[in-house]
């Protein structure tokens, strides 16, 4: 059987060491059956997370001509897919690629990566941040974790455990914004983690939640987001989808934190590709 081809633009920086951002999405959107094209918005010698000295190169002129020269050799996308961004005129440059490619049927899914364990990166300047925002509120789906929660809803950020009404008024707030759908990761309740998603159509809550596994890892914000987008372009709801997200993250940070002797050089995913992409396959088989 032929399965119609789904396509995604995927706006992220290019970390070469350190898995994160495009090192991720490409990968995972690949096993899902989702042919990516790549737009790095800044070229790093790792990611900024626990590293120092890094080599940093800001690609924002180059983003316009790009997203030009895709337009003008026929590109189109099923998906827009904005992740870390390299300075606060890049989030003008992005509103502006979603305005060229976007359209009804086009899906737009902003990761406003912003900061993690309630502070911002480094190099997340308040303008930045600001535009950030501005995305979250032209987007179809956001999926920000807390700390960023926190920001974009100008509300004190909460780490420790929270209720479920609690999680869930913030997902309506985020939904407030703009974006139809909202998930927020890393959720705790009831002693469990996971994320939760909210879609504002249907006004359902639902809750995925597992077993913490100790630690912080870098790069699974991006890795969770380029899954939970694999699964939406692959034709699942978006609680099916934050499920097959959670249950992936979980399982490659056990991996991880079993055999990766350094946590900053990001999520051992690879071996667990082939899984997913027979758990795609299934789904598109049996949609
Ligand atoms: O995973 C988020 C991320 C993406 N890109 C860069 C980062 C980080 C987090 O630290 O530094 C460059």
């Amino acid at each position: 059987m032929i399965y119609k081809p789904m396509s995604c633009a995927a706006i992220h920086d290019l970390s070469g060491v350190g898995k994160c951002s495009l090192t991720v999405a490409l990968p995972v959107l690949s096993a899902c059956g989702v042919e990516a094209s790549a737009m790095p918005t800044a070229v790093l010698s790792t990611h900024t997370g626990g590293f120092t000295g890094f080599t940093y190169r800001d690609l924002t002129e180059d983003l316009l001509p790009m997203a030009e020269h895709w337009k003008s050799v026929g590109c189109r996308f099923s998906a827009l897919y904005s992740g870390f961004l390299g300075s606060a005129e890049q989030t003008g440059a992005v509103a502006g690629i979603f305005r060229m490619f976007g359209g009804e049927d086009v899906l737009v899914f902003v990761d406003p990566v912003l900061g993690d364990g309630g502070r911002l990166y480094a190099t997340i300047t308040p303008a930045l941040a600001q535009g950030m925002k501005e995305l979250c509120r032209g987007a179809d789906v956001i999926a920000p974790n807390l700390t960023e929660a926190a920001f974009l809803l100008d509300a004190p950020y909460v780490d420790g455990p929270l209720e479920r009404p609690a999680v869930e008024a913030m997902l309506r707030d985020l939904c407030a914004l703009g974006p139809g759908r909202a998930v927020l990761t890393g959720v705790r309740v009831e002693g469990l983690l996971g994320a939760a998603c909210y879609d504002a159509r249907s006004r359902e809550t639902h809750f995925w939640l597992k077993e913490e596994i100790p630690g912080s890892y870098h790069g699974t914000g991006d890795l969770f987001s380029s899954t939970l987008l694999g699964g939406l372009l692959n034709g699942m709801d978006l609680s099916g989808a934050c499920r097959v997200a959670v249950d992936f993250t979980h399982k490659v940070i056990e991996t991880t934190r079993r055999y990766s002797p350094d946590i900053r050089f990001g999520p051992k995913f690879e071996v667990h590709l082939p899984e997913l992409a027979r758990l795609m396959e299934k789904f598109r088989a049996g949609a």
